[in-house]
């Protein structure tokens, strides 16, 4: 007799909801175990759910574009004759978003995968590489990161064609199916094709470029090649998508942080004796939630329809943190509610994580707003890339002892030295105006050059 059973999705880790993007099986189809039944989607990553077991799919319990969570039918599979009933929840499905302490032994096709991380290959089934000179000219850079699920990959790879420079029409620019389908007729009509125009994402206005220069750089002398690090190219890709589909404007401003310092000195003991250190970073935090508060469309994101700001009533900041492997961004949460030795405290440890490669996805995700600071290393200003869906990020740059005229006060008509901290806000003008990103600065600047203001 056989055996129905209900094919539910695994634990996916922190993802709460996900959209279901693809669905890779239809009621008849016999499958194997660990065959691919649909494609799921969150912000950051996609994943193929395996069948736990082999069977025939009697009928399908999900529908493109539904939303499903940990538990959710997906199925009901017949099981195979002689197929042992299916065991369930199926094994747990790991996370491979940008971290570097994403376990190795994540199984390829359960893992929770960078929207566009190339797909491992399975190591049992070796995929071959047809020749694709006439659709992929080797020499040719890609020049934008690919976002398509895995099967999609697999098929492009069996097709030899370029995912760099197939036009995505699915959801957030995804590439399915039939755009490879379109794109390889069209290289094969002679379409004309650019890796730019084609990788522009739906909706956009397609990018019309001339060709990536292919340079042979070992013609003008000695080179060598390193491979980027994994987090490089993870954050390389989101930094490239929030870089051509947000319009950024930077807005910079300079605050008085003299008295600022002098306090963060004298305050400073009590930290180091309980051994970490009392950080501008600290106090950048709370002025910035402070300036956060009184101007709530900085710590909001367009929700996905695009017609609606979300203004979050909590205040999770991301602060860049420069490691060998290259940038991450873990997130303080609550900020708000914590003082600034806490916070201090906190940014010590998140730090160490991100640099000794330890970080979790989750430590990484539901940031409000971020602060990126070069202030430790130096320069007077830059423009940072906003981390999306966050719709602005302020940039940290190192401060100097400056001569600044005092038209007011006591020394009123004197140049007066004062330690100058500049700050440089990228904003999403879709978002926030030039006047309302200049009173934001404005103001972090008299918070940050009277502390005082973010107690009141
Ligand atoms: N101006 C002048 N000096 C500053 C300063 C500023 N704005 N900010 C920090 N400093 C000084 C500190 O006083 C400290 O000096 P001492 O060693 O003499 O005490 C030194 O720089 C190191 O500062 P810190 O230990 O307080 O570290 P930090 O809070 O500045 O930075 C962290 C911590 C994790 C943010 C930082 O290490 C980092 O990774 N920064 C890079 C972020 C980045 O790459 N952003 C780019 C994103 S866009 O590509």
């Amino acid at each position: 007799m056989s055996t129905v059973t209900e094919i539910k999705v695994p634990d996916i880790g922190d993802f709460k909801e996900v959209d279901v993007i693809e669905i890779l099986v239809k009621p008849g189809d016999t499958v194997a175990k660990e065959t691919s039944l649909i494609t799921v989607e969150s912000d950051k990553a996609t994943m193929e759910i395996p069948s736990p077991a082999a069977g025939v799919v009697k009928e399908l319990k999900v529908k493109l574009g539904d939303k499903v969570a940990e538990g959710s039918m997906i199925l009901l599979l017949e099981a195979s004759a002689g197929e042992a009933p299916v065991p369930q929840p199926p094994e747990t499905a790991e996370i491979s978003a940008p971290s570097a302490a994403a376990p190795k032994s994540a199984a390829p096709s359960t893992a929770l995968r960078a929207a566009s991380e190339p797909a491992a290959e399975p190591a049992a089934v070796p995929i071959p590489r047809p020749a694709p000179v006439p659709l992929e000219p080797v020499a040719d850079v890609p020049a934008f990161k690919p976002h398509a699920s895995p099967s999609v990959r697999k098929f492009a790879r069996e097709l030899g064609a370029d995912l760099a420079r197939v036009r995505g029409s699915g959801p957030k620019g995804r590439i399915t199916q039939e755009d490879v389908q379109a794109f390889v007729k069209g290289v094969l009509t002679q379409a004309p094709t650019t890796p730019l125009a084609a990788a522009a994402p739906a909706g956009g206005t397609p990018f019309n470029l001339p060709e990536w220069p292919q340079v042979d750089f070992a013609k003008f002398g000695p080179v060598e090649l390193k491979p980027l690090s994994r987090i490089r190219k993870l954050s390389g890709a989101n930094l490239h998508r929030n870089w051509v589909s947000i319009p950024h404007v930077t807005q910079f401003d300079e605050a008085d942080i003299t008295e600022l310092e002098a306090f963060r000195k004298e305050s400073g003991a009590a930290s180091e004796k309980q051994g970490f250190k009392l950080t501008m970073l600290a106090f950048l935090i709370k002025a910035c939630v402070t300036a956060l508060r009184q101007y709530p469309e900085f710590n909001a994101s367009l929700d996905s329809s695009g017609e609606n700001l979300v203004l979050k009533k909590y205040f999770h900041i991301g602060v860049a943190v420069d490691t060998p492997d290259g940038l991450v961004v873990p997130v303080i949460r609550d900020a708000d509610r914590k003082g600034v030795y806490e916070l201090a405290r906190e940014l010590a440890e998140v730090s160490k994580l991100a640099r000794d490669r330890k970080l979790k996805p989750g430590d990484m995700q539901g940031g409000t707003f971020s602060i990126s600071s070069l202030g430790g290393i130096g320069g007077t200003a830059f423009t940072p890339i906003i981390n999306a869906p966050e719709v602005a990020i302020l940039g940290v740059s190192r401060s100097a002892m400056r001569p600044v005229w005092v038209s007011a006060q006591g020394e009123a008509g004197k140049f007066v030295p004062r330690l100058m901290l500049p700050l440089s806000l990228s904003y999403d003008h879709r978002v926030i105006d030039g006047a309302a990103a200049a009173r934001f600065t404005s103001y972090l600047a008299s918070v940050l050059s009277d502390i005082r203001r973010s107690l009141l």
